[in-house]
């Protein structure tokens, strides 16, 4: 039975692709294992009656596998790696949380007024650290994994998000951070699921205070 997935559609328009990383993370997971799917775009300020009956939670992602929806990205990955082992893409546990608490102190500095950039600086450090002393180009090494797939959605919203917000960037400093998005950024399915810059940023505008 052919897989199915329903994505955020974008801000304003609901026919492209929009700008949930969760919902990227897991069209990430089904590229990299070359599994055919089809997509559905939910526009989540008028969500279809058919989705909510499938998906009573109303958030994306949603995968439809064996003839069941899933929600959640963790539940959806772990389904999708259990089902289809090969690629593999599990990331060694010992390397599963790095970049974790990227995404948390992310949003904290980009929609609390007043907030400082100090927790993400700690956290994008941390990420510098493991890059430094581990074997690349991605987490876990030479080849890409769960981790990654998770990690950088993510690091696109921080970087699109905090330039047009907050006129911030990564400090060049950290250049481990900087070579290891580039190489993320650079995959053919992260070109391939990402959503327009601009719609990352109408994504945000609702939730900035200045
Ligand atoms: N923990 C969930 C988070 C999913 C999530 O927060 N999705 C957001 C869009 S990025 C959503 O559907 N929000 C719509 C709503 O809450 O109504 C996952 O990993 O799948």
């Amino acid at each position: 039975m052919a897989l199915e997935v329903c994505v955020k559609a974008a801000v304003g328009a609901p026919d492209v692709l929009g700008d949930c990383p969760f919902s990227q993370r897991v069209l990430l997971t089904l590229e990299e294992k070359s599994l055919p799917y089809k997509m559905h775009l939910i526009n989540l300020s008028d969500k279809p009656k058919w989705f909510l009956d499938i998906n009573p939670g109303g958030k994306v992602p949603v995968l439809k596998i064996d003839g069941k929806w899933v929600p959640d990205s963790d539940v959806i990955v772990s389904l999708l790696e259990k089902k289809y082992p090969e690629p593999s893409l599990k990331t060694p546990p010992k390397f599963a949380s790095v970049g974790s608490k990227i995404m948390s102190t992310f949003v904290a500095f980009l929609t609390t007024k007043d907030s400082s950039d100090g927790p993400l600086l700690h956290e994008l450090e941390a990420l510098e650290n493991h890059l430094k002393s581990h074997d690349g180009p991605f987490i876990a090494g030479e080849k890409v994994s769960a981790v990654d797939l998770s990690l950088a959605p993510k690091l696109y919203h921080l970087e699109v998000a905090l330039g047009h917000f907050k006129s911030w960037s990564v400090p060049g400093s950290l250049t481990h951070v900087h070579n290891y998005m580039h190489a993320v950024f650079s995959l053919h399915s992260f070109e391939k699921t990402k959503a327009e810059e601009k719609y990352v940023i109408a994504g945000w505008a609702p939730k900035v205070h200045y």
